[in-house]
């Protein structure tokens, strides 16, 4: 039998935390033949529901569930994990500014991030969950230097799985028969949902979702807003925001990190960019990826003379101001140009925010 993995859960008396603690048990996340043992945290308020979730797991008598630690204590929480998924943070509250959540939220990053730094495993894997989600990513990696860079990601995998479940749909197949659609940016309602490089799997073989869906405005509209209101959409619905399908989303990020993507496949996961699709190296980004041997790496696709040339004149800006030249990607036309700028200058400005709330 494999030793087990340790998996730190913050805020796991949420509402997404209990969808999440019984898909690991499960070895939805891991596999099947890889035991877990879990720490779950929260915070003192939320105490004694943490305990009931506690409870239930030793009540689910799950065979891969090797300990369960329950605690208020962020170093003891933290002590050991391989693997933390951060679903712990401040909600927003009406009437509450933007910069409030903001700032209660780095407080929280910067001061887990030190924890993390200081307890975990040298290589632990980090999946920030709670929103700001990319900002929250970005705090992390600044107060854990410790933790290499390449191991802190945040969820953007729940907007992929949502662009797939959108195309489904409508093309009435399953979900497993769309791939390769592309969450750019943020999470957050300015992220591009791309479907330039998605193909559909027919009868004749993979093809371009584009080719098959003809209602250019349709994709180029609806699709792309329903995919970024969707959380809003299902708020309205449920009166509660997503916790199954951001449970699901998580376990698809860590397993496919973990385990690795299908050939041929990539998915999309918020990650600190190299400059690669001349988005500015440091800020956390979604980016196409595929991953394997517990790595994952960042989308370059095509390197055609003319693609090369093409990107260089666009990203000249970068070129410059950047020492980390990268290889020319997947191609980018002008629409999906102008909106993975758009969410790279909100996320710029979160990182503002989110340090002028450190210095304050
Ligand atoms: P809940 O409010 O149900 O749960 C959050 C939990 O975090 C609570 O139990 C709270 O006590 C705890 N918490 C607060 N401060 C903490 C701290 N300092 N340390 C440890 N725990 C702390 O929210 P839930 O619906 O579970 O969502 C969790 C987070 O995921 C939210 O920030 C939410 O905005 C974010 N989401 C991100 C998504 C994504 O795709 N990236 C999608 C789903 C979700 O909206």
């Amino acid at each position: 039998e494999k030793e087990p993995v340790t998996i730190l859960i913050t805020g796991a008396a949420g509402q997404i935390g209990y969808a999440l603690v019984p898909m690991i048990a499960r070895g939805i996340m891991l596999g099947q033949d890889q035991p877990v043992i879990l720490h779950l945290l929260d915070i003192e308020p939320a105490a004694e529901a943490l305990n009931g979730v506690k409870m239930e797991l030793i009540d689910s008598a799950f065979p891969l569930l090797k300990g369960i630690l329950a605690t208020t204590d962020v170093a003891e929480a933290c002590e050991g994990v391989d693997v933390a998924i951060m679903l712990g943070g401040f909600p927003r509250k009406d009437g509450m500014e933007r910069k409030d959540v903001m700032s209660k939220n780095v407080a929280i990053y910067k001061a887990q991030a030190s924890a993390l730094g200081q307890y975990a495993s040298p290589n632990c894997k980090v999946l920030v969950v709670a929103n700001p989600a990319n900002t929250n990513a970005l705090i992390l990696k600044e107060f854990a230097p410790s933790i290499p860079e390449k191991n802190i990601t945040c969820l953007t995998r729940l907007d992929h799985n949502r662009a797939l479940g959108q195309l489904a749909e409508r093309l009435n197949v399953f979900a497993t028969d769309v791939k390769n659609v592309i969450i750019w940016g943020n999470h957050s309602s300015t992220q591009y949902p791309d479907v330039n490089h998605a193909t559909v799997s027919t009868c004749r073989g993979q093809k371009p979702v584009r080719q098959i869906i003809a209602d250019k405005n349709w994709l180029d509209t609806e699709f792309i807003a329903t995919v970024q209101q969707r959380g809003a959409a299902i708020i309205k619905a449920r009166k509660l925001s997503s916790a199954l399908s951001a449970a699901s989303a998580a376990c698809d990020h860590m397993r496919d990190w973990v385990l690795g993507t299908r050939k041929g496949t990539w998915v999309s996961m918020g990650v600190c960019s190299d400059g690669s699709y001349g988005i500015e190296p440091g800020l956390f980004y979604s980016f196409p990826v595929t991953c394997a041997k517990g790595q994952w790496s960042i989308v370059q696709g095509d390197c055609a003379p003319s693609t090369i040339f093409m990107w260089c004149m666009i990203n000249l800006r970068n070129f410059i101001s950047s020492s980390i030249v990268t290889m020319a990607g997947l191609k980018i036309d002008e629409f999906s140009r102008s909106k993975m700028d758009a969410t790279e200058e909100e996320l710029k400005l979160e990182r503002t925010l989110a340090r002028s709330c450190l210095n304050t």
